[in-house]
């Protein structure tokens, strides 16, 4: 029985260049929180996609000669695009838009024209300090040491006939609703009022004459609408707001928009204005995460560090994309900026997946089948150390929810390591191969097996959403069910058999960490060169 809806967002992202690791940790952080709910029973519509229009796009696309609609294509969906790189890195989103789409290009003109009808837009001259690569208007006060508050990049002064958003009538409501747990972590609140609302704001300029490269503002020619407009909307046409390409309306408003925490603003402050100009309902929650960082510094499509990291096309199939995903979500909280290195990637890969993980796993299979033949008797016997064990296990569950309720991805990956870690302690403790050499033990023996595979298959089920594939292929191992891999079914620990355990490739290979640096190394010189 389904729960209800759950609709779920990455940002759109630019396709102005190849996107990088920063942008695989949003969508993988998404994707796990979608596959998430889906296991605990909700009916989720998870969307992701592509932001194709603004200036930056229009500019690289005459660089390279083609026209910007070519270019973006060959972003998107060409060979080591945007839609290959979710496939590789396991992504389930159920939709994909790409402004650039028909059906969304008209809705943007009817949404623009519905907020002028209501005189929530108004023309007028736009004077200000405009930053480029950010298409973003600031104010004096805004700018940090003379620049821009997001990129730290030179503004510059433009003037322009313009229509403008009367944001500025929106501040109370901004705020209360700011105040109401519409955006988190709640540190990033405070952020919002003071630097942004308190301050005064302004009425934001929505249109550009300047630019080709966008959708038109049909009532005026000449005039085109601002990229964040047509950008931000693009969570409510793919369900069909003013379209017919789609039908599912059901799953407005969104429970959850994940955003880096350079677009809070624009998701906390100018996108509920909108909605509340149009008298729509506001999404349930904005999560703004941190970014990933190298050697100090934002990792950017724009900015050189982006060539020092290595590419998500090459890790994945590199290390897998369940070993990549996990990483990125082990290893510090969505909610903070985290310092990606390649040592650190390969050395957790080492040390919770190849060692800790990957070992229960195999050494608990391997004993089932070599005590048993893979299918374990009926009589067990309970004895010292099981309960420790036990309790660990069933109360996993609900500690996990709770983690994963407040996308904290790594506290929950965390919980899941305690329960491994304490069943590669139960086997040291138990020493299946000390009962295995007298009969008078087998139904000791079954005991502790089936209290480790059982705790194999609790950790394989709740790390599903983390790495689908690994997790599969474990319980594939167990030979359990559809049945006993659900969220249901670990909600109490026994209860099942196992009949069928049988071994398979080994999970997670060891790494030898020195000469994988000298591999990386050489790769990042090859992609500098
Ligand atoms: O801002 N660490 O698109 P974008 C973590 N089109 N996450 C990162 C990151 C990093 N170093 N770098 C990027 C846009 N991201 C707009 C959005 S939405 C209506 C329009 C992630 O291609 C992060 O989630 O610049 C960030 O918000 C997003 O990529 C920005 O992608």
């Amino acid at each position: 029985m389904s729960k209800g809806t759950f609709y779920i967002t990455t940002p759109i992202y630019y396709p102005s260049s190849k996107l990088h690791i920063g942008n695989a940790y949003c969508t993988v952080a998404t994707d796990v929180m979608a596959r998430y709910k889906r296991m605990s029973g909700y009916d989720v519509m998870f969307l992701t996609g592509t932001d194709e229009h603004g200036v930056k796009i229009g500019e690289n696309a005459r660089a390279a000669g083609i026209t910007p609609q070519e270019f973006v294509d060959r972003i998107v969906e060409g060979q080591g695009g945007i839609v290959e790189l979710w496939k590789l890195m396991n992504i389930s989103n159920d939709r994909f838009i790409r402004t650039t789409d028909d059906y969304h290009k008209s809705a943007i003109q009817r949404i623009f024209k519905a907020l002028y009808d209501r005189d929530e837009i108004y023309k007028g001259t736009y004077k200000g300090l405009y930053c480029t690569p950010c298409e973003s208007f600031w104010t004096e006060t805004q700018l940090v040491d003379g620049k821009c508050p997001d990129c730290g990049r030179e503004v510059k002064h433009a003037e322009e006939e313009a229509y403008f958003f009367r944001l500025s009538k929106y501040g109370e409501k901004l705020t209360a609703l700011l105040q109401s747990g519409y955006l988190e972590p709640r540190s990033r609140v405070n952020e919002m009022i003071n630097n942004f609302i308190r301050p005064g704001l302004e009425d934001l300029c929505v249109s550009r004459t300047t630019i080709t490269w966008g959708v038109p503002v049909d009532f005026d020619p000449g005039h085109v609408v601002y990229v964040w407009v047509d950008a931000l909307f693009n969570y409510m046409t793919a369900l069909g707001f003013e379209n017919d390409r789609y039908d599912d309306m059901r799953f407005w408003p969104a429970d959850l928009h994940i955003v880096g925490k350079e677009i809070v603003r624009f998701h906390s402050i100018i996108w509920p204005a909108f909605l509340m100009a149009l008298d729509l309902p506001l999404p349930k929650k904005v999560f703004g995460h941190g970014w990933l960082v190298f050697g100090g510094e934002k990792i950017s499509k724009s900015r050189s560090q982006g060539k020092s990291v290595i590419d998500p096309l090459i890790l994945a199939p590199r290390y897998g994309a369940d070993a990549l995903r996990y990483y990125l979500l082990r290893s510090f909280p969505f909610g903070s900026d985290g310092d990606f290195t390649n040592e650190l990637l390969v050395s957790r890969i080492n040390s919770d997946l190849a060692n800790d993980l990957g070992n229960l796993v195999s050494r608990t299979v391997a004993m089932a089948e070599k005590y048993f033949g893979g299918s374990l008797p009926d009589t067990r016997e309970s004895g010292e150390f099981d309960s420790g064990l036990i309790e660990i296990a069933s109360k996993l569950p609900e500690i996990y929810e709770t983690y994963m309720e407040k996308l904290a991805f790594h506290n929950a990956l965390a919980e899941i390591n305690r329960l491994t870690a304490r069943a590669n302690k139960y086997i040291d403790e138990t020493m299946p191969w000390a009962l295995a050499r007298d009969e008078a033990n087998t139904a000791r023996l079954a005991a502790v097996l089936y209290n480790l595979l059982e705790s194999v298959r609790v950790t394989a089920v709740l790390l599903s959403p983390f790495m689908p594939e690994s997790s599969a292929a474990m319980l594939t191992q167990l030979g359990v069910e559809e049945n006993r891999r659900t969220w249901e079914s670990v909600q109490s620990f026994g209860g099942g058999d196992y009949k069928n355990v049988t071994r398979g490739e080994t999970l997670f290979p060891r790494i030898d960490i020195d000469r994988e640096m000298l591999e990386l190394a050489e790769i990042i010189n090859e992609a500098t060169r």
